[in-house]
């Protein structure tokens, strides 16, 4: 990794192997069946996002036109409590962040569109910036950027392919980073496990109040 990426960012190359890539891919496709995928909207503007979204765990991150960015114990459309972060999920969590409270938050994005991106964020939405976030990667290869903590800094563009895991902590937790695009047809994994559009999936894992 270039000596100029931001401190505290650590990919784990193919960290997930194809079999526990395929576990994953069905317990997501479980979540969706009883915690639908839904289209976010940007606050103010109701600009739709490209990616299409779903949770599981106790804080679900949904953003809409009128309430804007924020985290809700129940989904939207449905109005039950998100279903429960699969034990698979957790057991990496544990193993790459030991001692670290349990996520709160696991996000589920759905790159179908191949045309889908994610623009330069921070994650900011949370009250406790000391946990690390993980982001495992499943399907069609993504382009990711990351920069600094200020929106000026200059950025690093590193491919995550299927199978690949990212730890964000220190000031990479507080980093500007977004999705530039998606490479179509890298990947069979989601169309063999759930989803015939294929596609790229990300989880996101976060802890989202502080103590804990
Ligand atoms: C760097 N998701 O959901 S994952 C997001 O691939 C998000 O769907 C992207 O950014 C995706 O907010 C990127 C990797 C990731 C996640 C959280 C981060 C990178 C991050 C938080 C801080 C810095
Ligand atoms: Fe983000």
């Amino acid at each position: 990794m270039s000596s100029e990426m931001v401190n505290g960012f650590k990919l784990l190359p193919g960290f997930l192997d194809r079999k526990a890539a395929s576990d994953l891919v069905r317990g997501v496709a479980e979540i969706v069946a009883s915690a639908p995928l839904v289209t976010p909207h940007m606050p103010r503007t109701g600009k739709p996002f490209s990616v299409r979204m779903t949770n599981a765990g106790s804080h679900g991150w949904f953003s809409d036109k009128a309430a804007g960015y924020r985290y809700q114990s129940c989904h939207p459309q449905t109005g039950r409590p998100w279903p429960q972060i699969p034990r698979d999920i957790l057991a990496i969590w544990r193993a790459l962040h030991p001692g670290a409270p349990p996520p709160q938050c696991c996000l589920i994005n759905y790159y179908e569109d191949p045309k889908a991106r994610m623009s330069l964020h921070v994650d900011a939405d949370e009250e406790d910036f000391s946990v690390p976030i993980l982001s495992l990667s499943l399907g069609d290869t993504a382009l990711f950027r990351i920069g600094g903590t200020a929106r000026k800094d200059p950025t690093r563009s590193v491919r995550l392919a299927s199978g690949d895991v990212v730890s964000l902590a220190q000031d990479a937790r507080r980093a500007f980073h977004g999705i530039d695009r998606i490479y179509p047809g890298t990947s069979t994994l989601l169309a063999e496990n759930g989803f015939p559009g294929g596609g790229r999936l990300n989880i996101t894992l976060r802890r989202v109040t502080a103590g804990g």
